[in-house]
């Protein structure tokens, strides 16, 4: 597995890409700033795969994204695997909007793009203000191979604070082909607040009226361990849907 932690200022020394000046009809993206300590949304790819053409499985894997240091930008974690053996390089944006119940990714709509950049001439990952805000492959890298592919990065550019432009977590990650093709897609659900999980509730979470997905994933992804453990899951499940309704009012 190919782990590698890459920054902004990393791909910007790295590149030597010039694709021109281009940037939004509104400008450069804006660095985001008031993100919420602790927030972190997850989208996972689905067990099927929207495309229905010959791939082995549908690709594996998920986008989480946390608030950054100090609330600047998303510290967001990548992980893709099951890749199909042909196709590639893969490539992967956050879209505008919610995937619908019935799963369709063409239903999600373009990038999120608040500067109307459009998609092209590519970003140019040296300049990644410039780049369309949800082309999180194109500022950070498309996946070559068919090998698990695990990168970590903070994207400046985009927001877990409800109300802003640039938020993300009432949208979708997009998977595709290097044709733009659209393999799998998966909405943003909230797994985290301040280090508390949410377990496996029946319930729902408030969304604030915005269209926000807050649902918890049915399954967590955090493994609780020992009775200490449970007792604080249930106590932040207690606790979770006030947070999440006090988030919704700010
Ligand atoms: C870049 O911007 C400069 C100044 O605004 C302009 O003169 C030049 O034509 C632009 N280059 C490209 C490739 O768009
Ligand atoms: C987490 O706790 C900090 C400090 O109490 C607070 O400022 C922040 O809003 C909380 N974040 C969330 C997502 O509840
Ligand atoms: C996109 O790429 C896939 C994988 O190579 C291929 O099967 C599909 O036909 C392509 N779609 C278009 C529209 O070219
Ligand atoms: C994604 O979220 C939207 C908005 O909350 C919801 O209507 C839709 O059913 C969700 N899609 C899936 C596949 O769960
Ligand atoms: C998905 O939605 C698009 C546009 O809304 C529609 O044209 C297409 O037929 C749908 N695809 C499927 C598989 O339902
Ligand atoms: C992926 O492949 C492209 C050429 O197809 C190359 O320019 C790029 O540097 C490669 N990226 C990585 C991370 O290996
Ligand atoms: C997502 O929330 C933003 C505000 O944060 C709003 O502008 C946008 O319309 C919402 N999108 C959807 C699909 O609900
Ligand atoms: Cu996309």
């Amino acid at each position: 597995m190919r782990v590698s932690i890459i920054s902004v200022s990393a791909i910007g020394a790295s590149s030597v890409l010039a694709q021109g000046n281009a940037t939004g009809q509104l400008g450069d993206a804006a660095v985001q700033t008031g993100n919420p300590a602790g927030l972190t949304v997850k989208a996972t790819l689905p067990e099927d795969p929207f495309w229905t053409g010959p791939i082995n499985g549908n690709v594996k894997g998920s986008l989480t994204a946390t608030s950054g240091p100090g609330g600047v930008g998303i510290d967001y974690e990548v992980s893709f695997s099951n890749l199909p053996s042909e196709g590639g390089p893969f490539i992967y944006h956050i879209h505008t909007a919610p995937v619908p119940e019935n799963g369709n990714c063409t239903s999600t709509l373009a990038h999120l793009d608040q500067y109307i950049r459009g998609e092209d001439p590519a970003c140019d990952p040296s300049r990644p203000a410039s780049c369309q805000q949800g082309d999180l492959s194109g500022k950070f890298g498309h996946i070559n191979g068919t090998g698990p592919y695990v990168v970590k990065y903070n994207d400046p550019y985009t927001s877990l604070v409800e109300g802003a432009g640039a938020y993300i977590a009432n949208r979708s990650l997009v998977f595709h082909f290097a044709n733009k093709t659209r393999i799998s897609c998966a909405n943003f659900s909230v797994v985290a607040t301040n280090g508390t999980y949410p377990p496996s509730p029946t319930g729902s979470y408030p969304t604030g009226g915005s269209g926000a997905s807050a649902t918890p994933s049915p399954t967590s992804t955090v493994p609780v361990t020992g009775a200490a453990g449970a007792l604080e899951v249930v106590k932040n499940f207690a606790i979770a849907p006030v947070v999440v309704a006090f988030l919704a009012l700010l």
